[in-house]
């Protein structure tokens, strides 16, 4: 007989084109839509230009416009000219600036359950909501996948998270995947396919289940599942899409590799507090702190209820007036509903600063807060400096949190709603008839391969990168520690997510956050000796997928990472540009190892063709240090050929 399922296997299992299901080796599985927004996007439509593709060749592919939608001078302006023009040369569904975050917007009009997806964005796992396997990636990976190439990940393991109990007034969805993240931190579900199961569902609607697959990425999954059932075909049918649900659940008798449990009814109100995702404490340990700022939106708290909560908490008041109180709302789509259903009147009233639909302040596109001052957001991540504020003090927490400290301009528990103004806890119930807005959706345009691309002045080709060297005597440029994520590898924030499409330009950003000092040693390094490495600690590499984050290193030279582990993108990302991300064999070498010395690496190439165990030098110290890989045959082969672009190249030639 065969084995019985769970919901992630099921769903590689329908997708599996190369590889075997057993945990850790590699697997290439066949993508059947691909998310891409405008921040990553850019280079996405550059590299299929590279690659010479005519037409999309995924059952579908939307192009969405939500991050960079600041436009203090022509570049990003120019960006959303150019993706337009990809859009319709290429045949990608094309969302419009404002139409709203891609994430929310793409399960509402695209999500189809048991559908695979990758994602050029970290929180692409939010369609595991609908009963989908969706993935966040580098761009190449998503351009690869656009052009019919499998995605190839390491198989990873299924954690079953059994759900009981019954959700406490006050709490909601994102204070279950705070309590999930409480018990992982930002690097315990590393190597696994998190998938909810059990009772405790039915507590959760669609849109609760969003913000829990999209936050399963800061625990460093490799994406989030849950099953497609009644609630998922209620969503869809709502949306007017309910010819799109197909049930998917777990075979009786599934198992997991490992197992969790999350009584919902003991959950209670929780906080990430600064500067990490993983930094959880009850919203009671840190209430009473002084608030400045408190921001509700992004991809991690999109649903409807999310706003019209905030609504209903802070109706017939106003916040306190110390309180920058920030509303991104979702989408148009959503926008709508809440003029009908009267909360933005609520909202405006109540003193919201309104702002246009997009990640925004998620992503430090503006409402950077105050130095030093706190800033609570409803957003998913709080990595330093990431608002745009060098010393920001950015916590994450429930949309009812937010508003309940909106009001009294201190952290204060929602709970404390019913004593101090004695409210009852707002049960939010769909509207029967939901608005739907799909004008700012533009379908995809047949037979339209002869469009030019139309690239601004700030829009520059991907530059060539060479293929590695045998042996090379290069300075270690960095010394960091653990959790290093891609916001301080190379920044967010306005003024540089603007550079996207300039790799010359935004390599000057390298490591900015962590040593300003960064990009002229590297250019010093590059005329010297031909190079740099750079040492991480563990979970090198956390957080967004922005490949910049190894393109811009390697374009100032950067031949190796060696850090003591990896995040999943992170490491695909450097393989795809040509950066060896080395282990220690032994993390005690971590310690012998510092800024300024000079490693040796000889007869790199054959040694990676032959074996997974290198020998390098410290010359500076007369060290020999053992260090490791665990890249597949065809990664070797990326590598040694000087990245992904290079290796399609070679293999279409
Ligand atoms: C993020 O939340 O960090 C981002 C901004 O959406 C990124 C993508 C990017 O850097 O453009 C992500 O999650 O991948």
């Amino acid at each position: 007989m065969n084995k019985p399922l769970n919901v992630a296997e099921k769903l590689i299992k329908s997708h599996l084109l190369e590889g075997e299901m057993q945990p850790g080796s590699e697997i290439g599985l066949r993508v059947d839509q691909t998310l891409t927004q405008d921040a990553t996007g850019t280079l996405v439509m550059l590299e299929l230009e590279a690659m010479g593709l005519d037409r999309i060749k995924t059952e579908l592919s939307a192009q969405y416009v939500d991050h960079n939608l600041l436009q203090t001078d022509f570049k990003n302006a120019d960006d959303h000219v150019f993706l337009r023009s990809a859009a319709r040369k290429f045949g990608f569904w094309f969302s419009n600036a404002g139409n709203g975050v891609s994430h929310p917007v793409h399960m509402e009009r695209f999500g189809i359950p048991g559908k695979s997806m990758v994602g050029s964005d970290s929180h692409t796992p939010a369609a595991g909501s609908l009963g989908m396997l969706a993935l966040g990636s580098g761009g190449l990976d998503v351009a690869f996948a656009i052009a019919g190439e499998p995605l190839y990940i390491k198989m990873p393991k299924i954690l079953g998270v059994k759900l009981t109990g019954k959700m406490p007034d006050w709490v909601s969805a994102k204070d279950v995947v705070l309590e999930m993240l409480k018990i992982y931190d930002v690097k315990g579900c590393v190597g696994k396919i998190i998938e909810y199961y059990g009772p405790g569902l039915s507590e959760l609607s669609a849109m609760d289940r969003h913000v829990i697959a999209n936050m399963g990425t800061e625990m460093g999954a490799t994406t989030t599942v849950f099953p497609s059932d009644s609630e998922v075909k209620n969503f869809l049918k709502l949306q007017e899409r309910e010819d799109d649900w197909n049930e998917l659940v777990s075979d009786e008798g599934a198992t997991y590799d490992e197992y969790e449990e999350i009584n919902l009814s003991t959950v209670v109100p929780l906080i990430a507090c600064p500067s990490s995702p993983g930094n959880i404490v009850e919203v009671r340990e840190v209430e009473g702190k002084p608030v400045h700022q408190v921001v509700i939106g992004s991809s991690a708290n999109p649903g409807l209820r999310d706003f019209w909560i905030v609504g209903e908490i802070v109706n017939e008041k106003f916040v306190n007036k110390e309180v920058s109180f920030d509303i991104n709302p979702t989408s148009r789509q959503v926008t709508e509903n809440l003029t009908l259903m009267s909360s933005l009147f609520k909202l405006i009233s109540a003193g919201a600063r309104f702002h246009q639909s997009g990640c925004m302040g998620c992503i430090g596109m503006g409402q950077a807060p105050a130095s030093g001052k706190i800033s609570l957001r409803t957003m998913p991540r709080n990595f330093p400096g990431r608002s745009g504020t060098l010393d920001d003090q950015v916590y994450l927490c429930s949309p009812e949190t937010a508003a309940a400290s909106a009001l009294t301009g201190v952290i204060t528990d929602p709970r404390d709603m019913e004593s101090r103004y004695e409210m009852k806890y707002p049960k939010f119930k769909y509207p029967s008839e939901l608005k739907i807005n799909t004008k700012m959706l533009v379908k995809p345009v047949v037979g339209r391969e002869d469009v030019e691309l139309e690239k601004g002045p700030n829009i520059t080709s991907i530059p060539d990168l060479e293929p590695i060297e045998n042996s090379y005597n290069v300075p270690v440029l960095l010394k960091m520690k653990d959790n290093i994520s891609t916001d301080e590898i190379l920044r967010a924030g306005a003024e540089v997510l603007s550079l996207r499409s300039n790799i010359p330009e935004i390599s000057k950003w390298s490591y900015y956050i962590i040593d300003t000092t960064f990009y002229d040693r590297a250019q010093k390094a590059k005329e010297e000796f031909g190079g740099h490495i750079v040492i991480g600690g563990e979970n090198y590499a956390q957080g967004s997928s922005r490949e910049h984050a190894a393109l811009a290193p390697r374009y100032l030279g950067q031949v190796a990472v060696i850090a003591k582990s990896y995040a999943r993108i992170g490491w695909q990302n450097l393989v795809n540009f040509g950066i060896l991300p080395l282990q220690f064999a032994d993390n005690k070498d971590y310690d012998s190892i510092e800024k300024g010395d000079l490693i040796s690496f000889d007869n790199l190439r054959s040694s990676l063709e032959n074996k997974s165990d290198l020998e390098i030098t410290n010359k500076t110290k007369n060290k020999d240090y053992k260090v490791r890989h665990t890249l597949s045959k065809r990664q070797i082969d990326t590598i040694l050929c000087g990245g992904a672009i290079n290796y399609i190249k070679q293999k279409l030639n």
